[in-house]
């Protein structure tokens, strides 16, 4: 297998998970990097042996040389380098969140498209093994037609000391996790009619809120809640693990805390340890995201060399953003917001 080129941009808090992943990934490796600090590119550019190093994305793209880019930078870049892709015709992975409001996200898309690159956003919380486990459960009939759900991420985990950019912005916690808790949502009971939410600030040290409450019309008919939060303390923190409970026709799942998997149905119940796997670089709580980041990964190289759609991809992750972007516009007005509408 010919092994694709990869370059780089953005080599802060979390590029470092996916340097170590794209160690793991077969078929694919990192031959640049690029940041616009030098001290972030030194510390990347060293860690993992890359040579070709640059402070400027646009001097990147002028050298070439490199099949794929991935996009780690944070939110306020990404429109402009996904762009920058699409211009010189180089397939493009862009972090969440995919970008700052809904018409950028479809202009990226709609860039990618005329350009004829493969766009994927790096959504990867549906690819850890737990969430695997639970679509794999449904797929298997395991509980019949699901009719109701509820996909909960509560938690105190300090988020800020890594990220502190979490804490200064308007939006918090939709835009930067609950993003990944509405995607699972749309991947385990299907895409979203119309959306009702209610947000709240808890921490007074940070900008946007911490907690939301959010209703899913799923367009089957289900119904789901989205529920979370970083300012819920608990005996045993449960960071980063997202519990899920589903009724269906002929039984219910339990996802429960610790990686538990519990299907009850008319053979009676079963549980199972879903428990991700801790990768050789990995470290817990964080193992559970980390090995997503290599399936992830994994799959985009899977994929393109199948030439096939990512599951993720940019046309996909506009019906997760057109749910954010509906969560704090039924927040702020206090009403239900038609999903189809915004799209
Ligand atoms: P960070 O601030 O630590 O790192 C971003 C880096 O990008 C910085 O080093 C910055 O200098 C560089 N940068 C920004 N704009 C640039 C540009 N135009 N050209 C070159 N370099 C540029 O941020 P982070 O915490 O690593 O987060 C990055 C992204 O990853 C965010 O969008 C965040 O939401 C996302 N993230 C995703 C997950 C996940 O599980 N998918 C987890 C954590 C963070
Ligand atoms: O940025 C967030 C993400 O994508 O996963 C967890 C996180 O790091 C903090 O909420």
């Amino acid at each position: 297998m010919t092994e694709l080129k990869g370059a780089l941009i953005g080599c802060g808090f979390f590029a470092i998970n996916q340097m170590h992943a794209w160690n793991d990934v077969r078929g694919a490796g990192i031959v640049a990097i690029c940041d616009r600090d030098p001290e972030r590119l030194k510390i990347v550019g060293d860690q993992f042996g890359i040579d070709r190093r640059y402070g400027d994305a646009e001097a990147l793209f002028a050298d070439g040389g490199f099949d794929f880019v991935d996009i780690a930078t944070t939110v306020q870049s990404h429109r402009f380098l996904v762009e920058l892709a699409a211009a010189n015709k180089v397939p493009a992975i862009c972090q969440k969140p995919f970008a700052k409001t809904l018409s950028d996200a479809k202009a990226m898309v709609e860039a990618c498209r005329n350009a004829g690159i493969p766009l994927m956003v790096h959504e990867n919380f549906r690819w850890q093994t737990p969430i695997q486990a639970v679509r794999k459960a449904l797929d298997a009939d395991a509980i019949g037609t699901p009719f109701w759900g509820r996909f909960s991420f509560r938690s105190a985990y300090d988020v800020f000391s890594g990220q502190p950019y979490l804490a200064e912005g308007e939006r918090f916690i939709i835009e930067d996790l609950g993003i990944h808790t509405l995607d699972i949502a749309r991947y385990i009971l299907g895409d979203v009619r119309s959306v009702t939410a209610r947000t709240k600030r808890v921490n007074p040290r940070i900008k946007g809120e911490d907690v939301a409450t959010i209703l899913l019309d799923h367009e089957n008919d289900a119904t789901s809640v989205v529920d979370v939060s970083y300012a819920t303390r608990l005996s045993r923190e449960p960071f980063p693990e997202t519990l899920i409970e589903l009724d269906g026709s002929e039984g219910t799942i339990r996802l429960t805390q610790g990686y538990g998997l519990e299907i009850t149905n008319a053979k009676g119940t079963t549980t199972t340890d879903v428990s991700p796997k801790l990768l050789s670089w990995a470290s817990r709580p964080w193992h559970n995201i980390q090995e997503s980041v290599y399936a992830i990964e994994q799959h985009w190289v899977d994929q393109l060399e199948r030439g096939a759609e990512h599951s993720t991809s940019g046309a996909d992750n506009l019906k997760t953003f057109a749910l954010v972007e509906a969560a704090y516009d039924s927040a702020a007005r206090g009403q239900t917001i038609d999903v189809g509408a915004i799209l």
